[in-house]
C-alpha cells in the first residue's frame, strides 16, 4: 500500500522501517511474507527505535504497525522459535520482547497501534500494550498460545484481562478463537475501526490531536494510567515525572545552588499550598 504521508527514513534497519513525519514516529515491522511475525532481529531493531524516539524530544507520538496491509504481527516466528525461546544470529534463545513491551509501556510519549489484519499471538500483545489501537476493517485478532505451546502470563494476560475483563479474557487465552474488528471494538480491545484504506490517516489525525495536546499533561497521564496497574515499577515511573516537575521549580534549583554555594539552603520564599 502506498503511503499517504511523506514519512522519511530515520534509520536504516533490516526487518523494520523507522520513520518520521511531522513529530510522529512510525515503527514498522517489514517481514509481510510472515505476516510480519518477529525475530530476535525485529524486536531488537524495534527497541532500538523506541530508544532514539525516547530521546527525540521532536517525536510526540509513535505509531507502530506492520508492512502490506495483511497484518500488523504475527506473533514470534516459530521458524526460529529453539529450545528456550527465539534464537537470533548468535545462536542465543531468549524471548526479547518482553524488553520491548515494556518499553512501549513506559515511553513517556502515546504509542498507537495501527492494526491491519492478524494481530495475533505475541502480535496481538504489542498491541494491547499501546496506549491506544486503531482497526482496519480487516483486522483480526487472537492469542494462538496454548494452540502453538507457549503462553504470555504477563502484561498478554493481566492487562489484556484489566482491558476486555477477566471472562472474555480467559476466552481469548483458553479457545485461541479469532475476533473481526468488530467485535474488538464492542469488547473495548479497539478504539476504533476504519476502513483499511484510511487507517494511515485515521492513525495521524489521532496523533495530531494528541500532538496539539499539553506534553507534561500527556507524560503524566501515561504514567498515572500504568501507576495502579504496575505495581512499584509503576509508582516508580510516576514518581520520575514528579521528580522531573520538581526539578523544574525554584524551590529544587535553591537546594542545588545553596550545595554548590556552600551554604544553608532558605526555604522561606517558597509558596507552600495548603
Ligand atoms: C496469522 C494466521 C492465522 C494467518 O493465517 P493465513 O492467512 O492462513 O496465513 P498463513 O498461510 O498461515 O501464513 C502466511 C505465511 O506466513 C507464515 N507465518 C505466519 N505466522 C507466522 C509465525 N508466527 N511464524 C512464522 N511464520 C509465520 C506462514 O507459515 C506462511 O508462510 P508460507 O507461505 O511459507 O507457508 C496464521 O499464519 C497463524 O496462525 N500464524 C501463527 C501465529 C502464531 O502462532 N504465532 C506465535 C504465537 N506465539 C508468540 O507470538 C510467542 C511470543 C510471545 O509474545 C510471548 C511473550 C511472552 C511470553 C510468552 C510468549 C509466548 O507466547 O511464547
Amino acid at each position: 500500500m502506498k503511503a499517504k504521508f511523506d514519512w522519511k527514513p530515520v534509520k536504516e534497519y533490516q526487518e523494520i522501517l523507522f520513520q518520521k513525519f511531522d513529530s510522529i514516529a512510525r515503527i514498522s515491522i517489514n517481514r509481510p511474507h510472515v505476516h510480519n511475525a518477529f525475530t530476535p532481529l525485529t524486536v531488537k531493531e524495534m527497541i532500538d527505535a523506541m530508544n532514539i524516539c525516547r530521546d527525540d524530544s521532536d517525536v510526540r507520538v509513535i505509531i507502530l504497525t506492520g508492512e502490506g496491509g495483511n497484518a500488523f504481527c504475527s506473533g514470534g516466528d516459530q521458524s526460529v522459535r529453539g529450545h528456550g525461546g527465539y534464537v537470533g544470529t548468535d545462536t542465543v534463545p531468549r524471548l526479547n520482547v518482553l524488553d520491548l513491551q515494556r518499553i512501549i509501556r513506559t515511553i513517556p510519549k502515546p504509542v498507537i497501534a495501527s492494526v491491519a489484519g492478524w494481530a495475533i499471538g505475541g502480535g496481538h500483545v504489542l498491541h494491547v500494550v499501546c496506549d491506544l489501537t486503531i482497526a482496519a476493517e480487516n483486522a483480526r485478532f487472537g492469542q494462538t498460545g496454548p494452540k502453538v505451546g507457549s503462553f504470555d502470563g504477563g502484561f498478554g494476560a493481566s492487562y489484556l484481562a484489566r482491558i476486555v475483563g477477566q471472562k472474555k479474557a480467559r476466552e481469548i487465552w483458553y479457545l485461541c478463537d479469532q475476533y473481526d474488528a468488530k467485535d474488538a471494538l464492542d469488547m473495548g480491545l479497539v478504539n476504533k475501526v476504519v476502513p483499511l484504506d484510511m487507517l494511515e490517516e485515521t492513525t495521524v489525525d489521532w496523533a495530531r490531536k494528541i500532538i496539539a495536546k499539553s506534553p507534561l499533561a500527556i507524560r503524566m497521564l501515561k504514567s498515572s494510567f500504568n501507576a495502579e496497574l504496575d505495581g512499584q515499577a509503576g509508582i516508580q515511573e510516576l514518581a520520575g515525572n514528579a521528580t522531573l516537575l520538581y526539578y523544574l521549580s525554584d524551590e529544587a534549583k535553591e537546594g542545588k545552588n545553596a550545595f554548590l554555594e556552600k551554604r544553608a539552603p532558605d526555604w522561606s520564599k517558597y509558596p507552600k499550598f495548603p
